[in-house]
């Protein structure tokens, strides 16, 4: 859907604004009074969330606060690989929360694309729940949640984007805020994997893509149930193929791995099916990256929201539904 006019401000989401909801800070985030238990809410919205998404609880977000929980361990000892491993990142009395907040609360896509070889067109089903938020390095929100030039600070032009790019929400930008800090790096956009079960998977692939810029850095999380992270070399024509052996990680609650340097440009890696284990229990992946170009955020949003339905975790039946609205 492309973006036709300038974002609404916050206050046009509620029509009459209720009096329980008052702006709070110059995001895009509100106060709401919850009925029922009396208590302020405070929650991220933007006229791109199919519905706004609550802060982190007061306790996860101080317990973020430890976070690194551990040392990160260099592994760089094949040729190109260049990556440091937390395990665990989120503090252990913060990782299954977390989890089951990010679960509850953000929403997700299932998408469809097609992609052409030749003359013949093929349906891609991607096997795993996804969402994005973010914006490339050209562009950033403003107070209001319009989209502003990096450099002139003026909206951008109508048409800019085809996607519909949002801010990230609080709970993520927390996060990835105390990522920067940790590992000196730059993010500016979050991806969420969500593996419901065994038969999700992502097949062997390089985040090399050149709006990331050269020897990109990507911090990659995982919640919820320990899954088989694959790494392979990429195949070369060279003589020193024999020292480059596959790797097995084991990404388990809580665990980061943040990849550097030229493993992207000269690695692959997988999560793949697999029918035993814990998968069933449901994972998340978040990854932090950095896209320097428009290209970069087309290309997210088509990935990852598409133009499919909304899917929105439903915990009565213990499994995502599509999202019809409903609160
Ligand atoms: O789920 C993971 O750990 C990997 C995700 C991934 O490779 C990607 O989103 O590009």
């Amino acid at each position: 859907m492309a973006m036709s006019k300038r974002p609404r401000t916050l206050d046009s989401f509620f029509s009459p604004p209720p009096k329980k909801t008052r702006t709070i800070d110059s995001r895009d985030d509100v106060a709401k009074k919850d009925d029922t238990s009396n208590c302020i809410i405070q929650q991220s919205n933007h006229q791109t969330y199919p519905f706004a998404i609550p802060f982190l609880p007061s306790d996860i977000n101080e317990m973020l606060n430890f976070a690194p929980a551990s040392e990160g361990r260099v592994i760089n000892d094949q040729p190109d690989l260049d990556l440091i491993y937390y395990q665990p990142y989120i503090p252990k009395e913060a990782q299954k929360d977390l989890f089951e907040f990010l679960r509850q609360e953000l929403f997700f896509y299932r998408v469809k694309y097609t992609i052409k070889r030749g003359n013949v067109e093929t349906l891609i089903n991607t096997p795993r729940f996804t969402t994005v938020y973010g914006l490339d390095e050209t562009a950033r929100f403003d107070s209001s949640g319009a989209i502003v030039d990096s450099n002139t600070e003026k909206a951008v032009t109508k048409g800019t984007y085809k996607c519909q790019p949002r801010p990230l929400p609080q709970c993520l930008d927390h996060l990835r805020t105390l990522t920067e800090n940790a590992t000196s790096q730059k993010f500016n956009f979050a991806l969420v994997n969500y593996y419901a079960s065994g038969n999700d998977s992502i097949s062997y692939h390089s985040d090399d893509e050149r709006f990331l810029g050269p020897d990109p850095a990507i911090a990659s999380f995982t919640l919820g149930a320990k899954r088989d992270f694959l790494m392979k070399h990429k195949p070369t024509s060279s003589d020193y193929i024999s020292e480059k052996q596959p790797m097995k990680l084991q990404l388990a609650s809580g665990d980061m791995i943040l990849m550097k340097g030229r493993t992207q440009s000269q690695w692959l890696h997988s999560i793949p099916k697999r029918k035993t284990g814990e998968a069933d229990k449901g994972r998340i992946n978040i990854t932090f990256r950095r896209a320097m170009v428009k290209g970069g955020t087309e290309n997210y949003y088509r990935y990852n929201v598409g133009d499919g339905e909304v899917f929105r975790w439903n915990a009565n039946r213990r499994e995502m539904t599509p999202w019809r609205g409903e609160k």
